[in-house]
């Protein structure tokens, strides 16, 4: 069984800071803000806060794009604010832990102006830059076909130096070149700086994405709507990253007691993600990964954000099954999370936006979530029940660069093809139906804090447009209410202090082809304790649920000594089981079964 360890047992708490709190009247976030609800954060059971980045940033992409990674940007403080911040943190015994975005910087940062400056600058071989080269019509072609995560060439062309330069993500995030020993050094040096500081650790941003494939060879077809393909295992979870990762702990992580978690998009099997996160590979803590989340989603389409409106239950449990069987089995580190700022809310996704089904599918949601094996990772917003964007919501209410960049590109691809104006507007409406489910914009409006203007969350215009239905749903209007969503979080996070098989026990599923019940039992084969875990997810129509019928005992529980420690439909604590289990719709429960 799995060692017990502070960081296993904490519950993480994800701040997107321009849209968490501002103190003043910015319209974003700011330091001060979150200084101001560090309490509130104590109060819900958070012991770790992650930070999104914060760091200087021409904001291309929200800060995933850093010019400086020793300063914080104006919008949101100062270093002074930070050290606030962090001391706010440690005095009630909590962490800090910081963004690291290092498979790329911002094309602003200093290391790529000297780098783009010249050929012979002692930065070029900073980034990777390689020469296209010219087709037989004439014109000129990037080195090679990888398409970038938010469509077109991975290869921006310099005109200068007549040389292309790589980046996976948007043309203002360069990928740095981590063969370099000298960029490994700076690095190095700038976490040592953060940990020094008192930083208790890192999100590593796309980590996996580090080592590239010698040579870039073209990738192979695996997308018939698009010029050029995803790179897929061609720059993910190469070997290289744990070469890299394994020099990470030695010259930096192992001389603190630090928590780290890499951000692994794509990638194998749960035996290759063990590889991260076992405790004698010396690399990190854990790391995410993705495949839970993309039950709902397309899979070939023009747009990377493509909407699957006939999901089944059934396949999102198999991979969340698999995945808590398996990964745990491999030796490695769950890090449990649903939903963040790339995601749409899981609560609109396989619970209910409808106004009389919200309260209970959020609080199912939630027993899901926080029953799970591993660290949890809760995303602001999830407490208090926040869902996606209204579908009343214009194009003009999406600022994420990756929806912008889906709006546009397929504004240009009608074009080139000659489409009618009307047909343009019919295709944009299609667009907009699918990012409705499934944009990163959803999990980004701001923190819905109070019923008055702005939701509390700023005296001034906020920079991205509060959900119309704040009055009803925020946090102070749930805070005080013991049966609200936010109660039932904060008793859920409790929950797994108090019953460690939560966290380190064995994961069982039942009844897995259901498209209606979600069970599962949890069980710490060390101290004998036996938890079942028992969730109504069937939808009826217009996102409605249906009440259903559950029984154990074909599944083959024993459920002699059942002892209902929590549930969001009334049935009393304490009660047992007798017979199939009546769930009124969303009905969740816990039972201790020994
Ligand atoms: O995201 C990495 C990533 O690959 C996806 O989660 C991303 O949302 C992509 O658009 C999938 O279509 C990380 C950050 O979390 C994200 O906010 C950044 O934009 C990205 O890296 C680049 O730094």
């Amino acid at each position: 069984a799995s060692q017990r360890r502070w960081w296993k047992e904490s519950t993480v708490y994800q701040i997107y800071p321009a849209s968490f709190n501002d103190h003043a009247d910015s319209g974003h976030g700011t330091l001060p803000g979150i200084i101001e609800r560090v309490p509130y954060l104590q109060e819900l059971g958070v012991d770790i806060i992650w930070l999104s980045p914060i760091y200087e940033s021409p904001q291309a992409d929200m800060g995933y794009d850093i010019s400086d990674y020793q300063k914080i940007d104006p919008r949101y403080g100062t270093l002074e604010d930070w050290d606030n911040l962090r001391d706010a943190c440690h005095e009630r015994g909590m962490k800090l832990v910081m963004d690291l975005v290092v498979n790329h910087s911002s094309n602003e940062h200093a290391w790529f102006k000297e780098s783009r400056s010249s050929k012979t600058n002692p930065k070029r071989d900073w980034y990777y830059w390689r020469k296209g080269s010219i087709n037989e019509k004439g014109e000129r072609v990037p080195p090679n076909n990888w398409e970038a995560m938010w469509g077109g060439s991975t290869w921006e062309y310099d005109e200068e130096s007549d040389e292309y330069y790589l980046h996976l993500f948007a043309k203002q995030q360069p990928d740095l070149n981590w063969l370099n020993p000298e960029v490994r050094e700076a690095v190095y040096k700038m976490m040592r700086w953060w940990l020094d500081r008192g930083a208790d650790g890192f999100r590593m941003d796309v980590i996996n994405f580090i080592d590239k494939a010698p040579g870039f060879p073209d990738a192979p077809t695996t997308n018939p709507y698009t010029v050029y393909q995803p790179f897929g295992p061609l720059s993910v979870g190469r070997p290289g990253v744990h070469t890299h990762l394994k020099e990470m702990h030695e010259k930096v992580l192992k001389d603190y007691d630090c928590f780290c978690v890499g951000e692994c998009p794509g990638g194998d099997d749960p035996e290759a993600f063990a590889q991260y996160s076992k405790p004698e590979n010396n690399e990190l803590q854990m790391v995410f990964n993705f495949h839970h989340l993309g039950f709902d989603r397309a899979r070939t389409s023009t747009i990377g954000r493509g909407w699957n409106p006939d999901w089944k239950l059934s396949d999102f449990k198999q991979v969340v099954n698999t995945w808590h069987v398996d990964l745990p089995k491999e030796g490695g580190w769950m890090s449990n999370y649903v939903d963040n700022h790339d995601q749409p809310r899981l609560l609109s996704r396989i619970g209910s936006d409808h106004p009389d089904h919200r309260a209970r599918s959020a609080q199912a949601v939630a027993v899901f979530h926080t029953t799970l094996t591993g660290t949890i990772f809760v995303f602001q917003g999830q407490e208090n029940g926040q869902i996606n964007m209204p579908h009343s919501w214009g194009e003009e209410e999406y600022k994420d660069i990756e929806s912008v960049e889906i709006f546009e590109g397929e504004r240009e691809r009608l074009k080139r093809e000659g489409a009618t104006q009307a047909e343009i507007d019919e295709r944009i409406k299609w667009v907009l139906g699918n990012l409705r489910e499934t944009a990163r914009d959803n999990g980004r409006t701001p923190m819905q804090w109070d019923s008055s203007e702005h939701a509390g969350f700023s005296k001034g215009q906020p920079w991205m447009r509060v959900h119309d239905d704040y009055k009803q749903w925020n946090v102070k209007s749930q805070e005080n209410d013991k049966q609200s969503v936010w109660s039932f979080w904060q008793a859920m996070l409790a929950l797994r202090k108090k019953h460690l098989a939560i966290i380190y026990g064995k994961f069982i599923p039942l009844d897995e082809s259901s498209e209606e019940n979600y069970t599962y039992i949890r069980e710490d084969e060390d101290t004998g304790e036996k938890l079942l875990v028992v969730l109504n997810l069937a939808r009826g129509p217009d996102r409605t649920g249906l009440p259903i019928k559950v029984d154990l005992a074909s599944m083959g529980v024993d459920t002699s000594n059942a002892q209902l420690i929590i549930a969001n439909d009334g049935a009393e604590v304490g009660s047992g089981i007798s017979g199939p289990l009546d769930l009124d719709n969303w009905g969740a429960r816990v039972y201790l079964l020994q």
